[in-house]
């Protein structure tokens, strides 16, 4: 018999036609050693910072809600690894850390904040959800979906407004919004679309489409899965592109980019990928299929792009297992030294509430 459950399934999940496996050939990013390695570099910090995020969470150091990007490096690396660090914005969701690192935060200053230490980058206040960094050009994190995105439209306005009315000639910042496919049923995302395209804002808006809303599948949630195609509505310049290979999302991003520095306004960037873990790691996990873990897993974006570098003799697997342990020396020492970092004084507790602090 065709329970509920099993309707479901059939309708939606396992007849599920993956749209990775039909894109169109899009032009990608060059690959060269320096680039090669600088990708290889920043996806793999993403990924063990993630991982020893999960293990400090599961030893009982750290506590609250923690989403991580496990799956989904292409997507932050691609795209502000494009990026002008320090002079374009940034603007993440909950599932921050790795945008974060991406924008160049240290990860001793992300890793104190998971541990709500004085020396964190929202010094101790946000921990995992609200990473801020005014240096960094990061907006913060945001706990309720699709709060970002005005923040982002804002950051872009300010762009523009100095440009042309302010008269500053070298105001030519990019913004870029990250959220994911369940964000996209939410009203400030159609308003904020509207009022980019309305102004021709340098704004890029990165859909991470993961394919699931904690345990929505993205499928059963929205009337038109293609979220890219959302953009004609406002005659908005869409792309989708495979987000489990960095050189794609990264030649998609600088055409975005290109396309905002000129004036010619924002664009709606689709990437599909998919999270590796749960939602957060208080989730046990139970509703995803082997059989899509399994389909996606076999895309790791790390490893597409080491075999593309070992393969194009950019760089050896050595060379790489350098850039791995440097990594693991880096976070340990990050990990180390946010232990024994000050917690935030309590005669501070309600310092930085207001503008003048
Ligand atoms: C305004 C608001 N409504 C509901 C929630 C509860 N909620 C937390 S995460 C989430 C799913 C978001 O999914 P998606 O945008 O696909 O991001 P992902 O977790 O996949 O990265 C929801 C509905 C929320 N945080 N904020
Ligand atoms: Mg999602």
């Amino acid at each position: 018999m065709l329970t509920n459950q099993n309707f479901v399934k059939v309708l939606f999940l396992e007849t599920h036609v993956e749209r990775i496996s039909n894109l169109q050939d899009i032009k990608k990013a060059e690959l060269d050693r320096a680039t090669g390695l600088f990708l290889y570099e920043d996806m793999t910090l993403g990924r063990r910072f993630e991982d020893k995020c999960a293990e400090m969470y599961y030893r009982g150091k750290m506590f609250g809600f923690v989403h991580l990007y496990n799956g989904q490096e292409a997507i932050s690396t691609g795209v502000i690894g494009a990026m002008k660090k320090k002079h374009d914005w940034f603007c993440s969701t909950y599932r921050d850390h790795v945008h974060a690192l991406s924008a160049g935060v240290p990860s001793f200053e992300v890793m104190s904040e998971l541990f709500g230490k004085a020396t964190g980058c929202s010094k101790g206040r946000g921990g995992s959800m609200h990473l801020f960094s005014r240096e960094h050009h990061l907006l913060g994190g945001y706990a309720f979906i699709g709060e970002g995105i005005p923040v982002a439209l804002g950051a872009a306005f300010s762009s523009k407004y100095k440009k042309e009315v302010a008269g500053n000639s070298d105001s030519d910042a990019v913004t870029a919004a990250f959220f994911g496919d369940g964000t996209c049923n939410n009203g400030q995302f159609f308003e904020c679309l509207n009022m980019a395209q309305l102004w021709k804002l340098p704004i890029i808006f990165v859909v991470e489409n993961n394919k699931w809303a904690i345990g929505m599948a993205h499928d059963r949630a929205t009337s038109n899965p293609e979220i890219w195609r959302k953009a004609s509505a406002f005659g908005m310049h869409g792309e989708e592109v495979d987000g489990m290979d960095v050189l794609a999302v990264r030649g998609a991003a600088q055409r975005a980019i290109e396309r905002a520095r000129a004036g010619e306004g924002p664009t709606l960037l689709e990437c599909l990928t998919y999270r590796y873990r749960g939602h957060s790691l208080a989730d046990p996990d139970e509703l995803r299929s082997e059989k899509e873990k399994e389909f996606w897993g076999k895309r790791d974006p790390i490893k597409k792009l080491a075999k593309e570098i070992i393969d194009g003799k950019f760089a050896t697997e050595e060379e790489l297992k350098v850039i791995e342990k440097k990594i693991d020396a880096e976070i340990s020492e990050s990990v180390k030294n946010a232990i024994e970092a000050p917690e935030p004084p309590s005669e501070e507790l309600t310092k930085y509430i207001w503008a003048e602090d």
